[in-house]
């Protein structure tokens, strides 16, 4: 008996000391990468028969075997090699008209060959699957990934062979009602690998990730930590910044742990001078290159300190859409369309609704001096009494944070989005403030908040909430939802907190090239009147220290079926999804502008 006991115990083993999900690996893209992006063999399995017997059991011989008829009379109903195949990274419902509205399953194989090194490991790092991942290589399975928008990797230094190695992930997008997001969203649920997929070759004991920025409320002492992965876990490391001239050493403990702490005199990073520092972590094994920049963000009463001065966040919503040809944005070229878009409109700030979004935006966003409000897909209705949902918020909020702890472009991490009173919710918010706090002390905390009227004419912010949070956020729709244009103009906003106000959302619908009078939904006069009285309405409120419009650029959304005007795209954006602006691109452009004469940028 104790023999089979201690045999179940040895078979439930093997596959994790074959196949390890270990922690993120820091900055991919500053180490040895080979790139699977491309096109894979794609099957559409809307029943998931690939993964489910009969019984409806998880099966032995799922598609992730990648099985092949050894005989002419052998009976296997898949063929990847004779399927169609589809673009990663990309999501599939823009690649083929019948994918359009698909939620489901569709299992994704890419084959490779790999020249394997001695004392080298291998991981395979995707940046994103949407929504649930099961990750296989070789037949073997190297684990699950929930959570459609943060990075995740793998081991796979004794899976891989030198020839033959096939990668197969079920990629499977259906909304669930406990999952995060949960059932509804206003944007479209696009399916997919639709992050960039790479094999990442690391030395046995290597940098795995680094925390380097500048000691809350400190401009010239640098404080972080340094970990390594691997059996020497006990190493020197230096941390160098040449053009500074700084380098120095520290010990890692018997964990691979060691914290790094320095006095550094450096030109501080901001929308003016986006200055970012070539920053080397040489370990005895490995080491990596980053450019990471130094500043500081706090709050002091309703004012935002960057660098020590107060100053106005002059910015905008933006969704993680493609402009031009539609569907997930993903590369460098669109990041860097989106944000130029936006620095025209005069923005020093972006709000990236309403989840993480591809790293290239980080990126640019640190290189064009753009502060970034950044946030997990705690949207809407929330299960908050469900433990499993609260691990997945915390495991997507610890991803978001892990993967872009060094940016200095990131300001807000916010935990959630218009989400309804109660104490269910606010214990659950706790959580993960509490959690954002433990893994980066650096950054304000937002939520996206409602508010309410205390009498017709006053709005007030006093959800519970706010006591938690370093920076209010409010979406509002006055003009649009909440009566017409000229309301805005009665309204008095009021908050119980001394806090700082983000107006996290306002906005309007128009297609663009639809006119009309100012009255008339859904024309661009209509949304350039809204406009025009919501500025002289938040010119008014004097706890106001930041604007984010909603929103950049049309998108697509399931929730917009008005045909001839919508057609399934909410139409709010201030341009186009074919970057034509509308009118009130101009109303916020002027304010915008006008505010530069009398803040500091
Ligand atoms: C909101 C949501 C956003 C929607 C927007 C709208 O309050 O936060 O996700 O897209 O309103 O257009 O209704």
């Amino acid at each position: 008996m104790k023999s089979i006991v201690l045999l179940i115990c040895l078979l439930a083993v093997i596959p994790c000391v074959q196949a390890q999900q270990i922690g993120l690996i820091a900055n991919p893209d500053g180490r040895k990468t080979i790139s699977l992006d491309g096109q894979w063999r794609a099957i559409i399995d809307p029943y998931e028969t690939g993964y489910y017997d009969y019984r409806y059991q998880p099966s032995a011989d799922g598609y992730f075997k990648n099985a092949k008829p050894k005989t002419k009379s052998d009976l296997i109903e898949y063929d990847f090699d004779n399927s169609g195949s589809l673009k990663v990274p990309g999501d599939w419902n823009t690649q083929e008209e019948r994918l359009l509205f698909y939620e489901g399953t569709i299992w994704y194989k890419k084959a490779f060959d790999y020249q394997r090194k001695p004392n080298t490991r291998l991981f395979v790092y995707f940046g994103a699957a949407n929504y649930l991942a099961d990750v296989y290589l070789n037949g073997e399975k190297l684990g699950r990934h929930e959570g459609g928008f943060t990075p995740f990797n793998f081991e796979i230094t004794n899976l891989v062979r030198d020839t033959g190695n096939f990668l197969i992930v079920k990629v499977d997008n259906q909304r669930r009602r406990d999952a995060v997001p949960t059932l509804i969203t206003d944007w479209w649920n696009y399916g997919g690998l639709t992050r960039r997929v790479k094999l990442v070759e690391t030395p046995a004991t290597f940098v795995q990730d680094y925390f380097i920025q500048l000691q809350k409320g400190s401009r010239g002492r640098i404080s972080g930590w340094v970990k390594l992965n691997g059996n020497k876990l006990n190493q020197k490391v230096q941390i160098r910044i040449p053009e500074a001239r700084i380098s120095k050493s520290f010990t890692t403990d018997a964990n691979g742990s060691a914290q790094i702490t320095f006095d550094a005199d450096l030109t501080l990073w901001s929308p003016d001078n986006p200055k970012l520092y070539d920053v080397l972590i040489a370990a005895e094994t490995d080491q990596v290159q980053d450019q990471i920049g130094f500043r500081t963000i706090e709050t002091r009463g309703t004012e935002i300190l960057l660098n020590g001065r107060p100053i106005f966040l002059r910015g905008v919503c933006i969704h993680e859409e493609a402009p031009f040809r539609g569907g997930r944005a993903y590369s460098r070229e669109d990041a860097l369309t989106l944000l130029s878009w936006a620095k025209e409109l005069g923005v020093n700030f972006v709000r990236l609704a309403h989840y993480p979004h591809n790293e290239f935006m980080l990126r640019e966003a640190d290189r064009l001096g753009i502060m970034v409000w950044s946030e997990i897909p705690v949207y809407w209705t929330i299960l908050w009494e469900n433990s499993a949902t609260l691990e997945n918020a915390q495991n997507q909020l610890r991803e978001m944070i892990t993967r872009d702890k060094n940016r200095a472009a990131v300001i807000v991490w916010s935990m959630a989005n218009e989400t309804p009173l109660s104490n269910a919710r606010l214990s659950f918010l706790k959580k993960l403030i509490e959690q954002a706090r433990s893994l980066d002390s650096t950054r304000l905390i937002s939520a996206a908040m409602e508010r309410h009227y205390t009498d017709e004419k006053t709005q007030m912010i006093d959800d519970p909430l706010g006591e938690y949070l370093d920076v209010l956020g409010c979406n509002e729709y006055v003009g649009w939802y909440d009566g017409l244009p000229e309301k805005a103009d009665r309204l008095e906003w009021k908050t119980t907190y001394q806090k700082p106000l983000i107006m996290s959302e306002f906005g309007a619908e128009a297609p663009y090239g639809n006119h009309g009078d100012p009255l008339t939904r859904w024309t661009e006069e209509y949304q350039e009147n809204a406009y025009q009285h919501q500025v002289s309405m938040l010119k008014r409120i004097s706890f106001l220290r930041g604007t984010c419009p909603w929103i950049l650029m049309d998108f697509r959304s399931p929730r917009r079926p008005l045909t001839g005007i919508q057609d399934f795209h909410n139409r709010k954006g201030l341009i186009s999804d074919q970057g034509q602006k509308k009118k009130a691109f101009f109303v916020m452009q002027k304010y915008y502008q006008e505010m530069w004469g009398t803040l500091p940028k």
